[in-house]
């Protein structure tokens, strides 16, 4: 949790398998692509919800066993490796800025926006917003049990935004104030269901009540290819201390503590998904998908 937010996340995965492919003492090419199957494998475990992670994962391997099938030496392929790795980064950063530019013109001077969590994808539209001189109200879910929203409404206040933090349970109280929701993504579904923060798909139930619209914004690094082939998207379950303390656990031995991290949006509640490719309808989501993803089982690292 040091490092959140799905994007982030598979970007040091990719940082941490470039460390791993330039700190090697492999001896062969094939040495070096066995280590970063057994780094990549240990990487996706750490946040299994997040499916941008394992999307790196796989697009530094794919390209690593393509790359050693040409038989080069080992520090071309190390030095290929180390570009992979450059690439999904830089690629990812230019993604977040496209969603930002893109996403910035749906928000009209006037609107109230609600987010919820933190997601980079969903403060850099903000943000770009707000440089354009909009004016605009965001109102951000605290977001427990590890209050997300309010890193998330830092940032906004620090950029002048004007922002006001509600309780999670407040948001029905606030929905008919607002005029879009948007949030980010962990991982995207073929049938275009949305797997985020725990919480969105309640905020957007309240939104479909009062004709809200509800948009993603997400990286199509966060699609799920696996999706395609009928796979669900594994929900993180998080330590029940995050919820609780240790000592009320004790007193209270009888007591279950649950703490899915994600729940999971139906396209049915969602109005737009805005990515870097443009904006989709989350039934068109499974078009990009199929571009995007032709051979849905990319998994070297199962
Ligand atoms: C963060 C979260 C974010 C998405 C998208 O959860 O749910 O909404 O990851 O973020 P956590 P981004 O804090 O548990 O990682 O747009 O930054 O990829």
């Amino acid at each position: 949790m040091e490092i959140r937010g799905a994007g982030r996340i598979a970007r040091a995965a990719t940082e941490a398998l470039k460390e791993g492919a330039i700190r090697s003492q492999a001896r062969s090419p094939a040495q070096l692509v066995a280590e970063l199957t057994r780094y990549g494998l240990k990487l996706r475990e750490a946040r299994p919800t997040a499916v941008s992670l394992a999307n790196a994962v796989n697009f530094v391997l794919v390209g690593a066993n393509r790359g050693l099938g040409r038989r080069p030496k080992l520090e071309a392929l190390r030095k290929l490796v180390v570009s992979l790795c450059d690439d999904f980064i830089a690629n990812s950063m230019n993604a977040v800025n496209v969603i930002a530019e893109i996403g910035a013109k749906r928000i009209v001077s006037g609107d109230v926006v609600l987010t919820h969590c933190n997601s980079e994808a969903v403060t850099q539209i903000l943000l770009a917003a707000k440089a354009q001189n909009k004016e605009f109200q965001v109102v951000v879910t605290e977001t427990r049990p590890r209050y997300q929203g309010r890193l998330t409404a830092t940032i906004l206040a620090k950029n002048g935004v004007d922002v006001s933090l509600i309780p999670d349970s407040a948001c029905r109280l606030y929905m008919h104030e607002v005029d879009r929701v948007i949030v980010g993504a962990d991982a995207i579904a073929s049938n275009g269901a949305v797997v985020n923060k725990i919480g969105t798909s309640t905020i957007a139930v309240v939104a479909h009540e009062t004709r809200t619209r509800f948009y993603v914004a997400a990286e199509t690094y966060k699609l799920s290819p696996r999706t395609l082939l009928g796979e669900l998207v594994e929900i993180e379950e998080r330590s029940p201390l995050e919820v609780v303390g240790e000592r009320w656990m004790k007193e209270n031995p009888g007591v279950k503590v649950k703490n899915p991290a994600f729940d999971v949006t139906p396209p049915e509640y969602i109005d737009l998904i805005i990515t870097e490719r443009g904006v989709f309808p989350p039934q068109g989501i499974v078009f990009l998908m199929k571009e995007l993803y032709p051979e849905p089982i990319v998994t070297i690292v199962e």
